[in-house]
């Protein structure tokens, strides 16, 4: 870790919404009278009918509940759209830039988008669809995902996205997770110049489908697709019996507006619930002053819609606030290595924001990529979805951002809506790798793992918990309040648990340090150690399996999986590719292992739990420190899987 510091110029934060004394002020306020403060910050979006209440929340074990501008009315699309129409009808709001980098991008201007998420809405309406209902989106990056998302909060239904990746028994269960009786997906798609069928995968994961769920089909490519026998409506055809009139449906600040499904420590993956009025706050604010967003600038997010920081940074967070959000629907590394940078010269874009993982990928790709093409636009630059090391940190700061762009390293999660921890950049300097500071009103606190009890010395090393609430906080996980306690508020009584282990060092700065628990990252993408190992044990020659994360160059982590077979079946490099296919099918290309090791027995504790920690120092290579072994049942298979391991 680098204990370097980099103050951001006077030129930036003489422009900047926030320097230093302002963030303090506005922090001290935001914690010191957290009514008063989100009475007049709620105000940042339209009410239908203003809010008299502002938080209600209870962190109580067995009594959680979180409530944000309870009595307000509002419409998140119309915050997205409409209120912009007077004073900037005719700006681009979405410029899409398609994966082949010959094909014309597409400028979409506020009237328009009002327009085809107008018309997008009365589709719906005409499928059946009505406020509270909840619709499944499963559609590659263009324009009509955006569509989609807010045509759902315009008539009040509410949207669960399902990553393009994922395979269509993921998908399934996602479908079913929810009771949607819409999906919404597209014939097939590029990506990075390979197509995917996602109608096909959508037609096998409704196969078994006893609900009659409707399938609406964008056009994409024009592939011939095979369509089932009912239930299937192309989007192009149910346009032209519409209108665009459809005004937008009265919610109440605490109504569903999306849910989202992501990884635990445990069990299948959870529909995290995200509500109207708190949500659209939240990622506005953030949207704002952590990238210093400024009217008329260009904003580039790299993820996809799919997980939540396409929700709240390609779509909520910068609509809320007028911008012009780039949407691209291709991969950083095609057709070569530097893409990004083309895109940022040919868009001019002003805040870029991507992953650690993208980052070291295109590094180690050389630096010639970048230096062909003209940054100087950039103002800021972003990063998410796990811990950046150092080394990737100064490459995007010298090479990308020519030592003149802050740096701001957000870490948050799923469950929290937006920003936890980040500097905001013309305020605070940062250091690389540290997620720096709290944003505004968050209040992170660092446990002793065991005790639970909060560590109240500057200098602080433990697990990263949150104090009280914020705005964009998820209120519950669908149809599971109990788990939602349980996962989030059951092991310290009295906050909310990330799951993330964290130092705050002397100058009361933040550096997470990765989850503590069974989840694992990938690539910035989360996945629970759970839902590989059934996905291995549902393969017909597995008896068991293991999975535990290893450091990964370019991945941050990567997947390893012990895997012990049924008897009589023998290891093979076949049945490796076999696994590896089937993990795949089973969840998507993200899951797939890095590494398979045999493993003829797995260390398990006499009452037969697995214990981790030591596959985890297997995995990693690191035998000096595998801690106390006497309490496995056979401590003879260690020595057995560490000879693999070292064979390997
Ligand atoms: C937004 C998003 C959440 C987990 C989180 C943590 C890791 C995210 C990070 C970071 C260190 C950062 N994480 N940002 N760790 N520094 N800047 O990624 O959501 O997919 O739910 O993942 O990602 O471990 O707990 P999600």
């Amino acid at each position: 870790m680098s204990d370097k510091i980099y103050p951001p110029s006077k030129e930036f934060v003489a422009g900047a919404h926030v320097d230093a004394d302002r963030y303090e002020d506005l922090y001290a306020a935001s914690i010191n009278d957290p009514e008063a403060f989100w009475a007049e910050h709620g105000k940042r979006v339209d009410w239908m009918k203003p809010f008299t209440k502002v938080k209600n929340v209870d962190f109580t074990f067995g009594n959680v509940s979180i409530k944000w501008f309870e009595d307000g009315t509002l419409n998140v699309a119309a915050n997205c759209i409409d209120r912009h129409l007077e004073t900037r009808g005719d700006q681009t709001a979405i410029i899409w830039e398609p994966d082949e980098p010959g094909d014309a991008a597409r400028h979409i201007t506020y009237r328009e988008l009002h327009e085809n998420v107008c018309k997008m809405s009365n589709v719906l309406k005409n499928l059946g669809v009505k406020k509270g209902d909840r619709v499944v989106i499963y559609l590659p990056m263009i324009p009509e995902a955006a569509y989609a998302m807010l045509a759902c909060a315009r008539i009040g239904a509410i949207h669960s996205i399902v990553f393009a990746g994922f395979s269509p028994d993921a998908l399934g269960a996602r479908i079913n997770g929810c009771d949607a009786r819409l999906v919404i997906t597209a014939d097939s798609a590029p990506r990075g110049g390979r197509m995917t069928k996602l109608k096909d995968n959508v037609n096998q994961a409704l196969l078994h489908d006893v609900n009659d769920v409707k399938c609406l089909v964008v056009q994409r490519s024009g592939d011939q697709i095979a369509w089932r026998s009912e239930g299937d409506y192309w989007l192009h055809e149910e346009l032209e019996k519409v209108d665009s009139d459809c005004p937008p449906e009265e919610m109440n600040a605490e109504d569903p507006l999306f849910i989202l499904y992501t990884s635990g420590s445990t069990g299948q993956p959870k529909g995290v619930v995200h509500t109207q009025g708190g949500y659209l706050v939240w990622a506005a604010m953030t949207h704002e002053l952590t990238f210093d967003y400024h009217r008329g600038d260009v904003f580039w997010c790299t993820a996809d819609v799919g997980w939540v920081t396409g929700h709240s940074y390609i779509v909520y967070g910068p609509l809320a606030n007028g911008a012009t959000t780039l949407m691209f629907e291709g991969v950083p590394t095609y057709p070569d290595a530097g893409r990004f940078w083309a895109v940022c010269e040919k868009h001019k874009v002003n805040q870029f924001y991507t992953a650690p993982t993208a980052i070291r990928a295109l590094m180690g790709q050389g630096n010639d990529f970048v230096e062909k093409y003209d940054l100087s636009d950039i103002k800021v630059l972003g990063t998410v979805g796990e811990p950046i090391n150092p080394e990737a940190w100064n490459w995007y700061n010298e090479v990308v951002g020519k030592g003149n762009c802050p740096i701001v390293d957000t870490f948050w999660q799923t469950e929290t809506g937006g920003h936890l921890i980040t500097p905001l950049p013309g305020a605070i300097a940062t250091k690389p790798g540290s997620a720096t500071k709290p944003f505004i009103g968050v209040q992170p606190v660092v446990l002793e793992t065991e005790s639970g009890k909060e560590i109240t010395t500057t200098e602080a090393s433990g697990v990263l918990a949150l104090k009280d609430s914020w705005p964009g906080q998820m209120r519950t996980v669908w149809g599971d309040h109990d788990r939602f306690q349980a996962t989030y508020f059951q092991q310290y009584k009295g906050y909310y648990f990330t799951g993330d282990g964290c130092r705050r060092d002397a100058d009361g700065y933040y550096w997470i340090t990765g989850r503590v628990d069974d989840v694992i990252n990938v690539s910035g993408h989360r996945m629970g150690t759970a839902e590989v190992e059934s996905a291995l044990v549902a393969h017909s020659k597995v008896a068991e399996a293991a999975v535990v994360g290893y450091p990964h160059d370019i991945k941050g982590q990567g997947i390893y999986a012990y895997v012990t077979l049924m008897t009589g079946e023998e290891p093979s490099d076949e049945l490796r590719k076999e696994l590896e296919a089937w993990v795949r099918a089973e969840i998507g290309p993200i899951a797939k292992p890095d590494l398979i090791q045999w493993a003829p027995g797995l260390p398990k504790t006499r009452s037969g739990k697995i214990m981790r920690r030591i596959l985890r120092k297997i995995a990693e290579n690191d035998y000096g420190s595998l801690g106390d072994t006497s309490t496995l049942a056979d401590p003879s298979v260690v020595d057995d899987l560490i000879e693999n391991r070292r064979n390997r």
